[in-house]
Parts: structure tokens; C-alpha cells; sequence
């Protein structure tokens, strides 16, 4: 089949929740993607930041398809041989006591707010049914009815009401507006639930200081720090966790995506026993959560980025994403920022092509990415991406934003 013909059939059969670049991929390698009709591309989305560790790496790979001849899936109805491993692994990776595994990374957020008001009720007496939880205007955190109740994103939330009570919302990267909220509210709020980059809205870099200071806060007011890394976690922002980059070790550690390297949906909270063990059995779960598979897949997804030093490449080579970027002399580029390979650039539009018309021109040249918010183009290749690939696609980057200027 030819790739409009894909096309249709999504149009036709698939509901209509997105509107992807008219590309058809069909195979994909390290940082490279090929659509139906054999055209390359490096991928500079990696699936939002699942696939940090490159497509179908081969250590990957191989875990999935040993694990999915042996047992693939068993429900926490039993043990296995598989979660009890990858529970130990993955708490000691990230530092903490327990692990509560989930699938994606709205379950997880939702976990983490299930835990927070749970742990608010048992610990801090607030009383029943009166929790609060702070979050931030432009927060992105999943799309269940609950986390659209968090949102400022009318394309996120308009339509979906009633919306889940319990939440107050402050603005990004303002301390103060923390420190009030707190001081007003402090005995009946559990968490503040908080991503260390805001990646949708557009990578969001807060102030030096700004997540120390929000952990202080917390830990002030007797506050649970709650870090959505979803997509800034699993070394992509340069550190194993974007909280490494200010020593914060967050009370509640949210993760998703490349957790599995982006082969399965795999997600996890973290947190310690004084936390974790306010949930007791048979008062949260999922039939595929932590799963075989899963573990499996995450435990060496896990390693790929220890024994690859993924994040140290993602530090180094994110300099030079940023400084190549900030020196391509064109007035369309407003701004670049970011951190690690986690960037961005900001388009300004110019006779009438906007950051959209720069992604189709990019997509021709054999870079693929998708502008967020109109004018926000992320840039955020698998880590596992050499220098001399990473200057190749940089340069088509550069001269597609030149061709355009012309
Ligand atoms: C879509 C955005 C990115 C996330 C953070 C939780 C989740 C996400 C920080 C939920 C998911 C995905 C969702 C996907 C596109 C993508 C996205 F544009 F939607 F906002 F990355 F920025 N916390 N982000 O980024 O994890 O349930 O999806 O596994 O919904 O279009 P999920």
C-alpha cells in the first residue's frame, strides 16, 4: 500500500484525536525512521521522549521476545519471577524504598495524586475528603478527566466537565506564588505536583533554583514534592532524573515513556515506605501493571541507559544542539532553549509559514519533528544518537530555516 492510502484508512476507521505530520512510518533504528516508501529520517521527536534508548534497540529487543515466549502476563492475582527482580532494580536506580508499577503515564500521575491525598489523610490528618494538591498553569500531565481537572489548556479540558475537585493551580517557575499558596493552605494540602521542565508547554526551562526551592517549600509546610518526569526522567535532560540537575530527590518520583525504552507501555511511581505504605492490598492496581513483559523490557531499558551513558551523551551533546541552534543566522528562530536533548525552538512566523511549514519542509529533508503550541518546534532525538549523526541532521536543520528565509 502506498502511504496515502494508510492515510485513509485512519481517516476512515481511527478516531480523529490527532493530526500527525502526512508521514507513514514503517520501520525505525537507533535514531533513524523509514516511512512506507523507504525515505530516512532521523527521528527528532522519539515518541515525545520514550524512545531515549533508539528504536527497537537490540538488548531491548531481546528481552521482550525471551520474556514473551516465557510468560507474558499473570495479573497480581500470583507472584512471578519477574516483578520482585525489577521492583529491586528499579527502587535502587532511582533511590528509594518502593515501587508501584503502572502502564502509562496518566495511570501513574493519577497513581501519584491517589497516594499524595492518601498519605495527606493517614499522615498529615488532613481532614477526609478535603485534600489539595497544587500544580502549575501550562502543566501538562496526561489526558484522564482527573488530569485534565489540573489543566490551563482549554484544547485539553473544554467539553470534558464536571472536572475533579481538589486542585490549585499557581503559576510556573514563581516562588513566591508557591510560598503563598502554602501559607494560605498549607494544613490541607498533601502534594505539589510539579514537572522540573514543562515539556508540552513548549520545554519550559524554570529558573536555576527554581526546584530546590519548590522542594524546600514543601518540606517546610510538610508538603509532598511530587516530580512528573515522564518525560524529562531516564537521562534525558542530561541526569538520570531532571531533579538530579538541583539535588532534589523528590518525594514522589512520577516516571513513563522511555522507562521501557518506548517498546511497551511501562510507567512507575517511587516513593518510601512512609508514603508507599499508606495504600494497602487491594486499594490500587491494574491487571498489566508491572506485568512480565514490563519488567523485563524496563529493567533492560534501564541498563542500556547506565551501560551507555545515556545521560552524560545527553548533556554533552545537548551544548552542542543548543549552541549549533543560537548560530543559525535567521530572524525565524526567536529562541532556542532547553536542556540536555531535551530543546526546543521558538518560530516566529513570516509570510504566513509558521512552525508547522517548517516541520513539513524538515520532514522533506529527512529530519522529522512537530511543532507544539504553533510556534514551538521540540527538538528531542533518541540520546543514543552519534555526534557526527547529530551534526548531520543539525545541518538540515540549518539550511531548511535558511531555504525558507530566502
Ligand atoms: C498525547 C503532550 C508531550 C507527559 C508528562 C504525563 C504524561 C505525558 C510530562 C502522560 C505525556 C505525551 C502524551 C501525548 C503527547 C505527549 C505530550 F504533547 F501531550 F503533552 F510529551 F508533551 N506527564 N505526554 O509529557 O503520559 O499517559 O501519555 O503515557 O497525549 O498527545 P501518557
Amino acid at each position: 500500500m502506498k502511504a496515502n492510502e494508510y492515510i485513509t484508512l485512519e481517516e476512515v476507521y481511527g478516531a480523529h484525536n490527532y493530526h500527525p505530520l502526512p508521514v507513514v512510518l514503517s520501520r525505525g533504528k537507533g535514531p533513524y525512521v523509514w516511512d512506507v516508501e523507504g525515505k530516512k529520517y532521523f527521528d527528532f521527536l522519539s515518541a515525545y521522549s520514550a524512545v531515549n534508548q533508539g528504536h527497537c534497540h537490540p538488548k531491548i529487543v531481546k528481552a521482550l521476545t525471551e520474556q514473551a515466549k516465557q510468560l507474558c502476563l499473570t495479573s497480581r492475582a500470583f507472584y512471578n519471577d519477574c516483578l520482585g527482580p525489577y521492583e529491586e532494580y528499579v527502587t535502587r536506580f532511582f533511590g528509594y524504598d518502593k515501587v508501584l508499577p503502572m502502564n502509562t503515564g496518566a495511570e501513574a500521575v493519577e497513581t501519584a495524586i491517589k497516594l499524595a491525598r492518601r498519605w495527606g489523610y493517614e499522615k498529615k490528618n488532613i481532614p477526609e475528603n478535603e485534600a489539595l494538591i497544587v500544580c502549575c498553569e501550562g502543566n501538562f500531565h496526561g489526558r484522564t478527566i482527573t488530569i485534565v481537572s489540573l489543566s490551563s489548556d482549554p484544547d485539553a479540558y473544554s467539553g470534558y466537565g464536571p472536572f475533579t475537585p481538589g486542585f490549585l493551580r499557581i503559576p510556573y517557575n514563581d516562588v513566591p506564588a508557591l510560598e503563598k499558596v502554602l501559607e494560605e493552605h498549607a494544613p490541607r494540602i498533601a502534594g505539589f505536583l510539579v514537572e522540573p521542565i514543562q515539556g508540552e508547554a513548549g520545554v519550559f526551562v524554570p529558573d536555576d533554583g527554581y526546584v530546590k526551592k519548590c522542594y524546600d517549600l514543601c518540606k517546610k509546610h510538610n508538603v509532598l514534592f511530587m516530580a512528573d518526569e515522564v518525560q524529562t526522567g531516564i537521562a534525558r535532560t542530561g541526569k538520570r532524573i531532571c531533579c538530579d540537575h538541583e539535588g532534589v530527590h523528590p518525594d514522589i518520583l512520577i516516571l513513563g515513556k522511555a522507562i521501557s525504552g518506548g517498546v511497551l507501555p511501562v510507567s512507575a511511581v517511587l516513593s518510601n515506605d512512609e508514603i508507599m505504605l499508606t495504600i494497602k492490598p487491594g486499594e490500587h492496581g491494574s491487571t498489566f501493571g508491572g506485568f512480565p513483559l514490563a519488567c523485563k523490557v524496563a529493567h533492560a531499558a534501564l541498563k542500556v541507559v547506565e551501560d551507555e551513558k545515556l545521560a552524560e551523551k545527553a548533556a554533552y551533546l545537548g551544548q552542542i544542539v543548543r549552541d549549533f541552534l543560537k548560530a543559525i543566522p535567521s530572524d525565524r528562530i526567536q529562541s532556542v532553549r532547553g536542556k540536555g536533548l531535551l530543546n526546543a525552538i521558538i518560530i516566529k512566523p513570516k509570510e504566513g509559514k509558521e512552525a508547522w511549514d517548517v516541520c513539513m519542509e524538515l520532514a522533506k529533508n529527512g529530519v522529522l519533528a512537530k511543532p507544539t503550541h504553533r510556534h514551538i518546534i521540540r527538538l528531542a532525538p533518541p540520546l543514543v544518537i552519534k555526534e557526527s549523526q547529530l551534526m548531520h541532521a543539525l545541518e538540515i536543520i540549518r539550511k531548511t530555516i535558511l531555504s525558507l528565509d530566502e
